[in-house]
């Protein structure tokens, strides 16, 4: 465990907090399913100028974000080039790049997994100009979310043939990056559903899995999100534990999602408090040296004030949960319950490696398991002593 560091001061974001959000995040419009937008669109160098204003660390992107799909090649290097130097002038990166292959019609049955080999050739193509982008400007870690590898109609592909294709994309990209020698690592991002009825990897567990069958597993991480594993009514805080245990955090995408609901994309923090603060604990004492990226979006029923409202509240929070993460280490009556619920002596190893000489001893003094019943391990006490501290009483 590392020790929690920043500025005292706290709750002013910095440049070393890492804060970092999406073009189209800040640039949601505020267009849903039932309405059309609410807002405007921005340009993705205001968004830069306003961002680095507020304290952030940088952006992220989907190829279509920053270059309209329509631009030609000398528009293209235009925009480019104009993002280049706002991301100059205010000293800020991007740090992370992604494709857009769930937008265009042409990825309605999938991209990788589309059943049409014409689709899935031209998604792949498609990947790999945006790469080649992301690696223009920088871009350390390239996100691959499946947006429409899935399916509504269960007999419409098999979910093997489909897994196999999304290997072969992904070994096919990995070998273009290496190729390239572009110092850029992917990470999946999984998702239960939305826009599809049924996605594949759906989850961090299958996606980590997914990673071991593939050709460069070192190269591919996770990119998991909070509202993805709540949606599946799954604990955030302890899949991206497991994520670090496997050593694939490679980047993070944060926000605020009810259990049970559509894909709600809300301020950072904004539900499910408790799950919040011990990911950031986690976060900040696991020495996780990535971004910490926000990928939600302000409400509808917002204007441009409140789209910036939404994006200092992202980072406010944070850096709330993370100073009482800082008092969690400190607080003499919480490090006592710990000790009582024996928190530490879980990461006592309980019989060691495999011996017979070991087994045999084991087997002679199993222990009493009436005893061991007996005690109680004061969970009550100690949650209760989370809640005063989340809740400000302590
Ligand atoms: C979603 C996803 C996306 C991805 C983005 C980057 O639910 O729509 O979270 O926002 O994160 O496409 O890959
Ligand atoms: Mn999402
Ligand atoms: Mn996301």
């Amino acid at each position: 465990m590392v020790q929690i560091d920043g500025g005292a001061a706290g709750l002013k974001p910095t440049r070393a907090d890492k804060f970092t959000f999406g073009l189209w995040t800040v640039g949601n419009p505020g267009a849903d399913q039932f309405g059309s937008a609410t807002r405007v669109r921005l340009d993705p160098n205001d968004s830069v100028r306003k961002l680095a204003d507020l304290g952030a660390f940088g952006i992220s992107m989907h190829d279509d974000d920053l270059v309209p799909p329509e631009s030609t090649p000398a528009q293209r290097d235009q925009i480019v080039a104009r993002l280049k130097k706002t991301l100059n002038e205010t000293g800020m990166v991007v740090s992370m790049a992604t494709t857009n292959l769930f937008g265009h019609p042409v990825f309605k049955d999938g991209a990788f997994t589309s059943n049409d080999r014409g689709v899935r050739r031209y998604a792949i193509a498609k990947t790999m100009r945006a790469i080649d982008l992301g690696a223009e400007l920088g871009a350390p870690v390239y996100v691959f979310w499946g947006g429409r590898e899935g399916v509504e109609a269960m007999a419409s592909k098999r979910p093997a043939d489909a897994l196999d294709r999304y290997r072969e994309a992904m070994d096919f990209l990995c070998g273009y990056v290496i190729d390239h020698k572009y110092p850029m690592r992917f990470a999946i991002e999984p998702k239960p559903n939305e826009p599809r009825g049924d996605t594949f990897l759906p989850t961090v567990g299958h996606a980590l899995a997914f990673i071991g069958t593939l050709e460069h597993p070192e190269m591919v991480g996770l990119n998991p999100e909070t509202a993805h594993e709540t949606m599946s009514g799954l604990s955030f805080f302890h899949a991206v534990a497991q994520t670090l245990w496997h050593g694939k955090l490679f980047h993070i995408d944060l926000n605020g999602q009810k259990i049970g609901r559509y894909d709600q994309d809300l301020r950072f923090g904004s539900e499910g408090v408790k799950d919040a603060f011990f990911l950031v604990k986690l976060l900040e004492e696991s020495g996780y040296q990535g971004p910490r990226h926000f990928d939600a979006h302000a409400y509808r029923s917002e204007d441009a004030d409140g789209v910036w409202d939404f994006a200092a509240g992202c980072m406010r929070t944070y850096l709330l949960l993370r100073e009482k993460a800082r008092q969690f280490a400190t607080d003499a009556d919480i490090t006592a319950a710990l000790e009582e619920a024996s928190v530490t002596e879980l990461a006592q190893p309980t019989v060691g490696r495999y011996s017979a000489k070991a087994a045999t001893e084991l087997a002679a003094d199993p222990g009493d398991p009436a005893a061991l019943a007996r005690r109680g391990y004061r969970n009550e006490h100690l949650d209760q002593l989370v809640m005063d501290l989340l809740l400000g009483s302590r």
